[in-house]
């Protein structure tokens, strides 16, 4: 369940798949007239419920007219939009073990609803909230120590400290609150389920290595909304129970199907790939993510830390603003001027230098070149749009080098030219990720094991091999398209569950994906030791601040 969509992938005991379908909010379900799956108001962003509930219906319609696939169904998981909760008064528990008598889900449930809306993970509008756990718990660094992320607006937390203060009568008559993952679950199993210790990570209310909801942060609500929450299932193998009678006679579902916990979508995306401990993914979009399976809990108010969705282990989150952006504007800088070019070979030029260019930059003068690349206000490091150069002496002082020329390109002489921007801006990209990763890797020179390329820069394999010389992987780079990658992810994680009790995710994941799926990235000449670069990358980083 995404924000625009929901999407229904089946897929075989080999993780083949056998069908799919989707529901587009905006396109299939006019009547609610939302925009890309929201209602928009200011800072404040929300979807309906009612919405969800009538995809899911539609879904399965559409999924049920694809003959022999739904009464040959296993066990149903899910991955859904991180943060958003669902508001149940004291009908829902009658109204969902009673869901096979009723006509279709929305008439079934539009009487069992405190809030008819779901804070949506867009939503900008709890300031105030935040700044109320990160005190609670003495500030930024603490709470992402308790909870793997410091306060942010959207998660769970804050949304529920706004919607008590803001309206108390729809908060007094909540009897639970589901996130919209434990909402699927709740609503395929026919009853109230657990919040899945994955998703639960992105509250800012639940301690992930003591693996309780913290009095200090329930207090920041009310000791009253820990019995609203419920508790936290953390085996990702297990069940919630059996699919609710209503799927079986309305839609000829198996009657012996399953519900396994539903997760978020970003530890949903985390299954979608073979992934093992101290493998990475870097999603190369608009934005730059980079996930990591992690067995070291080292939390920081830059990057989210959640319980991997397996239940075993962690999963780290670095997510960037800048990406595509930043990049897309270097290789213009080097077209002459007044000139573009469009499609792949608009970056036949930037690829050319990517790979042929020393790596940092260096010269018989300079040790390296770092860059700051933010045409966006950035998260890793939380500043503002900036451009900025900095070359390394030998003896690793630092200069700023500076250009006069805000976005790309300079024309400043022998320091730095503006073809020196293209491996500059790949280095410095992936430096700032290694330097997060560093901390959670257990290998013994600190770098990954293996790394997974996906998103639309993936397809640009210079940019790849460049990364992946900084990240330096112990057992290659990978690329591959992955198109829903949290939906299939979802749908390994059921297909998982089917075995959990004799089979291990990892042996799991491991047996049953093809390698065949995805590309080596040549590893280009190793001829640096970025590592060495980290500490002064990081002093870079902190004359920014
Ligand atoms: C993650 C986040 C988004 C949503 C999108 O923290 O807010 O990725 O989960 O669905």
């Amino acid at each position: 369940m995404s924000t625009q969509q929901l999407k229904g992938v089946i897929v075989d005991a080999n993780l083949m798949t056998v069908t799919s379908s989707k529901v587009e909010f905006d396109v299939d379900i006019p009547s609610y007239k939302t925009v890309k799956g929201v209602y928009a108001k200011g800072k404040e962003i929300v979807a309906p419920v009612a919405m969800w509930l009538e995809a899911l219906d539609l879904l399965m319609k559409r999924l049920s007219q694809v003959p022999g696939v739904l009464e040959r169904l296993a066990v149903v998981s899910g991955a859904c939009q991180q943060h958003g909760s669902v508001f149940f008064n004291a009908n829902a528990e009658q109204a969902l073990k009673n869901l096979d008598q009723a006509d279709d889900l929305c008439s079934a449930l539009k009487d069992s609803l405190s809030w008819e809306m779901s804070p949506n993970w867009q939503d900008h509008s709890t300031g105030l909230e935040c700044s109320k756990f990160e005190d609670a718990v003495g500030g930024k660094q603490q709470l992402a120590d308790i909870t793997g992320s410091r306060a942010h607006y959207r998660f769970t937390g804050p949304q529920i400290l706004k919607l008590k203060t803001q309206q108390p009568d729809k908060y007094a008559q909540t009897k639970h609150i589901s996130l919209v993952s434990s909402f699927l679950t709740s609503i395929l199993a026919g009853k109230i389920s657990a919040i899945e210790v994955s998703d639960a990570c992105g509250m800012n209310l639940w301690n992930v290595e003591s693996r309780c909801w913290e009095p200090r942060l329930i207090q920041v609500i009310g000791t009253e909304v820990e019995g609203k929450l419920g508790p936290v299932e953390t085996n990702g193998g297990d069940f919630a129970g059996s699919i609710s009678n209503y799927f079986i006679k309305k839609y000829g579902v198996s009657d012996k199907c399953k519900i396994n916990f539903c997760t978020g979508d970003n530890p949903g995306t985390i299954l979608a790939l073979p992934l093992q401990t101290n493998d990475v993914m870097v999603s190369l979009g608009t934005s730059t993510t980079a996930l990591i399976v992690t067995e070291n809990y080292r939390p920081s108010p830059l990057y989210h830390l959640f319980s991997h969705p397996t239940g075993k282990g962690y999963m780290g989150m670095l997510c960037y603003c800048n990406g595509a952006l930043a990049r897309e504007k270097i290789r213009d800088s080097l077209l002459p001027l007044g000139t573009s070019i469009t499609g792949d070979t608009a970056w036949d030029g930037f690829n050319k230098i990517a790979i042929s260019g020393a790596p940092l930059g260096a010269d018989d003068k300079v040790k390296a070149r770092l860059g700051v690349y933010f045409p966006l206000g950035e998260i890793i490091p939380d500043v503002g749009s900036q451009t900025r150069r900095f070359v390394v002496w030998p003896d690793d002082s630092l200069e700023e080098i500076k250009t006069g020329d805000s976005d790309a390109g300079t024309t400043n002489g022998d320091l730095w030219r503006k073809e020196q921007d293209v491996v500059c801006i790949l280095e410095s990209q992936a430096l700032s990720i290694r330097e997060r990763l560093e901390p959670m890797l257990t290998t013994a020179n600190k770098c990954p094991s293996r790394i997974f390329f996906v998103g639309g820069g993936s397809k640009n394999i210079a940019i790849c091999q460049v990364m992946s010389r900084v990240l330096s992987p112990a057992n290659g780079s990978y690329r591959l398209e992955l198109s829903d990658a949290c939906a299939m992810g979802a749908a390994h994680k059921a297909a998982w569950a089917d075995v959990a009790d004799t089979t291990s995710w990892e042996t799991f994941i491991d047996s049953k994906w093809n390698m065949e799926n995805v590309q080596e990235v040549p590893q280009l000449a190793k001829v640096c030791d970025y590592g060495e670069i980290v500490p002064i990358f990081e002093k870079m980083e902190s004359q920014l601040l």
